[in-house]
């Protein structure tokens, strides 16, 4: 049976990191006492950009702070993301999803209409066009949104130290790409789910579970 991609979107800080650890650890144990008995083969968890080794190189070009004449441009950063996708979908989604796997992803097509499409204001056509060549066509089966406060996020960002190149974009570009996601939610309907991600961490993993029980449900017959 053929796996299940669930991914995780949202502007800086918002937890998309904190909340996949805690699904994981909630699905292993789920697993170890055969509470999902048609349970897929295992879990994944994987991140865009950087899940795979080329990856790697492409994140640091990307999130490295770059400034005057030689910044990386919108234009070279928006192919950057689509070229880390390319390889991420191929090498590591599309052979995990096929062997039966359930992937947790950090980030996906959905952040690159926010950030390069609302954040950098590219043509939102275009991202279009680059996002299917770049996945093949290979869409979420649940992406969870987890919706916070722009200054909320960058505070704890802020909080937890040094801020990368696109952590530092300036309020306004995150307030646009808040805006992106705000606008996604509204085009890609019951798959694209909005979680509050201003409790503490663990009342947000609880939320998580129920949406994501639902789905299992659904996808596995339980
Ligand atoms: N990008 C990515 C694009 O521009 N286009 C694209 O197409 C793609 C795919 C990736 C960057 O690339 C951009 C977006 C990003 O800027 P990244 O390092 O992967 O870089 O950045 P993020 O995905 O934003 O990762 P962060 O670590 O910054 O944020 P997370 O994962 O959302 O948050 P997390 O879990 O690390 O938590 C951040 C801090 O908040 C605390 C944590 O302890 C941590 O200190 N925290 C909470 N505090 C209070 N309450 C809670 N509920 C909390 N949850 C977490």
């Amino acid at each position: 049976m053929r796996g299940k991609l669930i991914v995780f979107e949202g502007i800086e800080g918002s937890g998309k990191t904190t909340q996949i650890h805690h699904l994981r650890q909630w699905l292993d144990h789920k697993l170890s006492n055969g509470e999902l008995p048609n349970y897929p083969t295992g879990v994944i968890v994987t991140r865009q950009p950087g899940g795979t080794s080329i990856g790697q190189h492409i994140r640091q070009v990307l999130l490295k702070p770059s400034q005057g004449p030689e910044s990386l441009t919108s234009t070279s950063e928006l192919l950057l993301y689509a070229a880390d996708r390319a390889q991420h979908v191929e090498r590591i989604l599309i052979p995990a999803l096929e062997t039966g796997h359930l992937v947790l992803c950090d980030r996906y097509t959905d952040s690159t209409v926010a950030y390069q499409g609302y954040g950098r204001q590219l043509d939102l056509s275009l991202i279009d066009t680059l996002n299917t060549i770049a996945t093949g066509g290979l869409s979420s089966d649940l992406t969870l949104w987890l919706k916070l406060d722009v200054t909320a996020g960058l505070e704890r960002i802020t909080t937890r130290g040094d801020t990368d190149r696109i952590e530092q974009a300036g309020i306004e570009f995150h307030r646009r790409v808040h805006k992106g996601f705000t606008a996604q939610a509204k085009v890609h309907g019951e798959k694209f789910i909005a979680v509050d991600a201003s409790p503490a961490p663990e009342t947000v993993a609880q939320h998580v579970q129920t949406i994501v029980s639902a789905y299992l449900q659904q996808w596995y017959a339980l």
